[in-house]
Formats: C-alpha cells, sequence, structure tokens
C-alpha cells in the first residue's frame, strides 16, 4: 500500500512521535503567518524570548482584520508589527495590500510545505498542496523560534471527487455540501485529502475556497495535491519554480474514503446563526434580504469576482438592498480595474470596500435591525456581523449575484442567464510593492520597536494550586464559538493588544453581567458542552479569561485550537467523564477540584453547593501537565528553554 499525501508531508517534517491515528507528533515549520488582530499578541510574546531573529524559513505577518481607524489604536498595532517584521526578520504585507490567506496563497504558499498560522483558516494554503494548520499565536511564536508543532496525528479521510460542477454550482457548495455531512464537529481529529477525476475542474483558489471553509467542520486541516493546475496557477504568479509534483501513491491507503459526485452538488445556504445549518437553496428561496456582500477569504478570488460581474453586467442590484464587494487582495483588485471589471460593479450600484477582512468580521457594513445579510463568507455566528438581531445566509458567489439582482434568496440557475466560464488572467499583474521583505541581520538590529499606548504587556498566570476552588460564573451548551466568549467587532477588536480592556467583553453576546461577576468572585470556573471554543484561533478567547480568574473548563467536549489556548494559559481543561453530569450542574454552583494529580485520571472534582461528586477526564499529555503546573507555555518555556 503507498502512502496518501497527507502522511507524505508529516512524515518528512516529522520531528517526535508515532504517526498513529490519535498519538501526539510533533513536526517541523516551515512557513509562519500571523496577522494583525492576533499578530500583535504573539508578536509580544515572541519579544520576551530574547531572540534577534525568526528561526522558521519564512515567517510573514499581515495587516488585514483591524483596517479601520476610527482612532490611533489600530494604526498604531500597523505601526508595531511593522517595527516588529523589520527587526526580526519577517515580510510585513501592509494594510490594503489584501486578505492574509489570499495573499499568501499568490505570493508565499509552497506546495509540500508546512504552515501555521495564527488565524483559523490558515488551511487555505492546503488548496497549494502543503500542510496549513490554524494554530493559536503562542503555537506561532514558538514555531518562529524554531520550534516544532505538536498536533493529534490525524485520521486522513480520501474525499474522491468524480464528475464536475453544474454551471451556476461553485467550489462554496463543495464545502456547504459537506458541511450538511459532517456539521461544525464532524471533521475533528481528521484531515480532508481531495482526490479523483474531479480535481482537474478545480483551479487552486477554487481548491482553496473548500479547503479554507474545512475549518467550520473542525477539520486539522485539508489539502488537495500538487498537479499540473498547481502548476499553472504558479506560472501565473510567476512562481513555478515554487513547484513540485506531488500526490498521493496510487494504491495509497486512507483511514476512511468518502465519494462525492461534483454534478450532483446543488446550490446551497448555510442559515443562521452557524456554517452547519446547512439548506439547499429551494427551501430558502424568495426570503427577502436587505444586504449582499462577495468577499472574505474563502471568496474573493479572481474567478469569484469575475463570476459575479458577469451575472451583473448590464444590470442593476436590486433597490431595495445594500451590495458591497471586497476584492481579496490588492492583486485582483488591480486585475479587475486593469480589465474593467470594477467598472461593471460600479454601474450595477454595488459599493466597493477594500481588499480586507473588513464586514466578515464585524469591521463596518453591520445590517440595521433584523435585516437579513447574503454573505459569500464562512462564519455567521450570532452578533459578528455587527448587529445582534441581524440574520446571515453564507453562500457562493454565483447565490450571492443572483441575490442582489433579485433582493430574494434565488437560485442561480433560475435567472435564465447563459452559462460562462470564467478563466484565470495569462499571467496575473504581480506587484510585491506592499510586501515589506526582511532586512538584512546587520541593519535589523538596529531597528526600534515602535509600541502606542495601547498595546500593553501580556499578564501570566501564577503556577496551578492543588485544589481549585470557585464558583461557576456562567453555564453554556453545545458549540460555542470563540466569538461567543471574546467577541470581536469594531468597538473591540481594536483592544487585541491591551489584555485588561478587552477582557471587559468576554461573553458579552451572551451575558453582559459576565465580566462584573468574574471581578467580584475573582474568577471561577466555566461549565460547556460539545465542541467548546469552535471557530477563529483567537487566543484572546483563552488569555483574557484567564485574566479575569477563570481556573478551569469543564465541558462535554473541546475544539483543537481552543483547547491548545487554554493549556497555553494555564487554564485547566477539564471533559465530563460522564456527559449527564452536565445537566446536574448550575451557574453559581460552588466546586472544588482536585489538580493535584493530574497525570492521575479520572481527576475528582465536587459540588459543594449540591454535595455531589463528579468524574472528569483530560486529553493532556504529561508535557501539557508540566505547562499547566508553570502557569502556562510562555512560563514553561522561560524556564525549560523549550516548548515540547
Ligand atoms: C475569524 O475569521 O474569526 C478570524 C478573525 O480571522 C480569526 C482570527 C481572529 O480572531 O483574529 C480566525 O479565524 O482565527
Ligand atoms: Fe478575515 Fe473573515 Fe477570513 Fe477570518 S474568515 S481571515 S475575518 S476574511
Amino acid at each position: 500500500m503507498g502512502n496518501n499525501l497527507t502522511r507524505k508531508i508529516l512524515k518528512t517534517h516529522l520531528v517526535k512521535g508515532e504517526m498513529e491515528v490519535g498519538k501526539p507528533i510533533s513536526i517541523k515549520i516551515d512557513h509562519t503567518l500571523t496577522q494583525d488582530a492576533t499578530g500583535t499578541m504573539a508578536y509580544l510574546e515572541f519579544e520576551t524570548l530574547g531572540l534577534n531573529r525568526v528561526k522558521a524559513e519564512r515567517a510573514t505577518s499581515y495587516a488585514d482584520h483591524n483596517m479601520l481607524q476610527a482612532d490611533f489604536k489600530n494604526q498604531d498595532d500597523h505601526k508595531y508589527l511593522r517595527s516588529i517584521a523589520k527587526k526580526y526578520g519577517i515580510y510585513y504585507s501592509r494594510p490594503g495590500n489584501g486578505i492574509c490567506h489570499q495573499v499568501n496563497l499568490e505570493r508565499f504558499d509552497v506546495p509540500g510545505k508546512t504552515l501555521i498560522g495564527s488565524d483559523s483558516h490558515t488551511p487555505t494554503g492546503g488548496g497549494m498542496g502543503m500542510i496549513a494548520i490554524g494554530a493559536g499565536g503562542l503555537d506561532v511564536t514558538l514555531a518562529m523560534a524554531g520550534q516544532p508543532y505538536s498536533i493529534k496525528m490525524p485520521e486522513i479521510v480520501n474525499i474522491h471527487l468524480t464528475g464536475k460542477l453544474q454551471p451556476f454550482v461553485g467550489a462554496k457548495d463543495v464545502a456547504l455540501y459537506l458541511l450538511s455531512k459532517y456539521g461544525v464537529k464532524g471533521g475533528r481529529g481528521k484531515v480532508f485529502e481531495y482526490t479523483g477525476e474531479g480535481l482537474k475542474t478545480l483551479n487552486v483558489p477554487q481548491r482553496a475556497t473548500i479547503t479554507n471553509m474545512g475549518t467550520e467542520m473542525g477539520l486539522t486541516t485539508s489539502i488537495f495535491p500538487s498537479d499540473k493546475i498547481t502548476l499553472e496557477y504558479l506560472k501565473k504568479q510567476g512562481r513555478e519554480k515554487d513547484w513540485i509534483n506531488l500526490g498521493a501513491d496510487s494504491e495509497a491507503s486512507y483511514d476512511e474514503t468518502v465519494d462525492v459526485d461534483l454534478s450532483k452538488i446543488e446550490p446551497m445556504v448555510a442559515k443562521p446563526h452557524s456554517p452547519g445549518n446547512i439548506a439547499p437553496i429551494s427551501e430558502v428561496e424568495g426570503q427577502t434580504v436587505d444586504q449582499v456582500i462577495v468577499g472574505s477569504c474563502t471568496n474573493s478570488s479572481y474567478s469569484d469576482i469575475v463570476t459575479v460581474a458577469k451575472m451583473l453586467e448590464g444590470k442593476k442590484v436590486a433597490v431595495h438592498i445594500s451590495a458591497g464587494l471586497l476584492p481579496g487582495s490588492r492583486q485582483i483588485l488591480a486585475q479587475l480595474s486593469e480589465e474593467g471589471w470594477i467598472k461593471s460593479f460600479v454601474k450595477a450600484g454595488v459599493r466597493i470596500l477594500e481588499s480586507a477582512c473588513g464586514p466578515c468580521i464585524g469591521m463596518g457594513f453591520a445590517p440595521g435591525s433584523d435585516e437579513i445579510s447574503v454573505r459569500t463568507f464562512n462564519r455567521n455566528f450570532l452578533g459578528r456581523c455587527g448587529t445582534k438581531s441581524a440574520s446571515v445566509y453564507l453562500t457562493s458567489p454565483e447565490v450571492a449575484a443572483a441575490c442582489m439582482l433579485t433582493g430574494k434568496l434565488t437560485d442561480p440557475r433560475k435567472l435564465g442567464i447563459k452559462p460562462f466560464k470564467v478563466k484565470l488572467p495569462k499571467k496575473f499583474i504581480i506587484d510585491d510593492s506592499m510586501i515589506i521583505p526582511p532586512l538584512p541581520i546587520e541593519e535589523a538590529q538596529k531597528v526600534k520597536i515602535v509600541k502606542g499606548p495601547n498595546i500593553k504587556p501580556l499578564p501570566l498566570k501564577d503556577a496551578l494550586s492543588d485544589k481549585l476552588v470557585g464558583e461557576v460564573l456562567i453555564k453554556v451548551g453545545d458549540d460555542i464559538t470563540t466569538d461567543h466568549i471574546m467577541p470581536a467587532g469594531a468597538q473591540i477588536l481594536p483592544f487585541r493588544s491591551n489584555i485588561p480592556e478587552i477582557s471587559k467583553f468576554v461573553f458579552r453576546v451572551l451575558d453582559e453581567k459576565f465580566y462584573d461577576r468574574a471581578m467580584e468572585k475573582k474568577g471561577g470556573f466555566i461549565v460547556g458542552g460539545e465542541n467548546y471554543g469552535q471557530g477563529s484561533s483567537r487566543e484572546h478567547a483563552a488569555i483574557a479569561p484567564s485574566y479575569l480568574g477563570i481556573k478551569a473548563v469543564v465541558v462535554k467536549s473541546f475544539s483543537r485550537i481552543h483547547l491548545a489556548n487554554l493549556i497555553n494559559f494555564g487554564i485547566v481543561p477539564l471533559e465530563f467523564k460522564n456527559k449527564a453530569d452536565y445537566d446536574t450542574i448550575d451557574q453559581d454552583d460552588g466546586l472544588e477540584i482536585d489538580v493535584a494529580n493530574l497525570n492521575e485520571q479520572p481527576i475528582k472534582m465536587k459540588n459543594l453547593t449540591k454535595g455531589k461528586e463528579y468524574e472528569l477526564i483530560h486529553t493532556l499529555t504529561t508535557n501539557q501537565v508540566a505547562i499547566l503546573k508553570e502557569g502556562g507555555k510562555l512560563q514553561f518555556v522561560k524556564k525549560h528553554n523549550k516548548g515540547e
């Protein structure tokens, strides 16, 4: 039996561990990526390591999330990131150059390499045939410092593609189709590796749309092979030198195989308020919409946008809607301008926004009260768009274009538009002048780091005590996202480099009193259901609760990145051995957890209010237990000079 592609890349990067499903492995990381909303914290952590340069083969830093300059804060953060990049040998992509994942795909991703990024959609790079994984900022910091990255060896699922997408069905619909099968938890502990005849019908940006949204299923990552189509794309980017021919061996073995016939996939939507809430377009057709936006790291490639432009050509957007376009990168924007497509959007009545995350992370263009918004994005969690009473539907660019025209949720196949094919340009406009390359080391060492007044040092926890005592500060249900725990948006994002301030917003969407209660009770516990912490990689969802005195989170199960972040910042992550125990605990109950011997399971927990005893379990390795004992990973690394 031959090797599959995932195993091949993991094997050549393996530093420690056995490649047996579920066992911890450490891999060498070639490339790293950070963005501004998670990057400031990651670099504050990097500064404490005392290194004079990054050790990763390539590190890139993007300014793409915190773009609203309502006052000095975001601009100060960007200046800080720019000075850090100069000092430590990092590529810095300036604001306006585009969304990190799109730019990385165009200019930096290399088949066969490993990448970790402090953004959960880093798997976008899987569209280029690399192992690209989302991680917490501190883990990316340590990878920049040359340390390996640890994951549990995933199950590798062969997504075997046949057929060809019907006209007006997009790559996004493939992702939505898979979400309809797996939901937001079904991908945990897995990698989706795409194979089959259908591959040759999907270009690199389409593949990247699919790998990008694998994150929403909880996948560790997703990957496509590096084939002739990859070579074509790299040629268009003037990067054919980066290409290697790389795929699964014939007869490769997989832990599971799933057949997907592309020609059977229908246009779909993710209904409010979860990317896992999938329905075929026929179920929601006719619903009036107020806003339609095309963009985000999922669907803002050249072909996505030209598809929309062609569908709008010679027509106007419905008079009652507000329509917006965010090209994924400056390269795409330049290409669209050059070819006249921007004019088509302007003529149709679409608002052109800058190449950035923007409304995807609640940075402007929030819907009005109770409004319905259709977006080509990847997340529609409650309140994420900036308006709690709004309902967001996630769709393909094809469906979004149809909605722009009719003002209603519409099946694009019913518009009577003649099917067409969008070809990528022969060569993209290549202009890297908005990417500042690393300085030579002698010059770099002279650079002074610039820190504005909103950039505050990272607070760290003390060593773990043997008994954790306190009250349940909040009890939450299943699939709680990091957007619930640590919301984003235009008001909150500017505090990403100021933990005391951002902590005031913890759980704000669910419970406005959480912060006051946590302060009054001097910390305590969080109790939750399945898949706690799904979604974004933001480590602020662990750092801020840690700052508020959260000692342990007790849930039915965790999502991967958030679990790692909790450990990194000294919060003990525990699971109910008997899931039904969840029902017998309430907010305000007093708990006592004995963590003196964390390596020995089960862990005992007492409910002092109800007089009950529970058994808890965990998935911590002995190393992770040692990290928790020190109060967190940064403390551990400094003491032992290693992360693993
Ligand atoms: C997101 O899409 O939720 C974000 C904003 O890109 C996050 C990172 C962040 O919170 O800064 C992610 O996906 O990890
Ligand atoms: Fe930016 Fe949205 Fe992509 Fe996150 S999901 S990186 S906020 S575009």
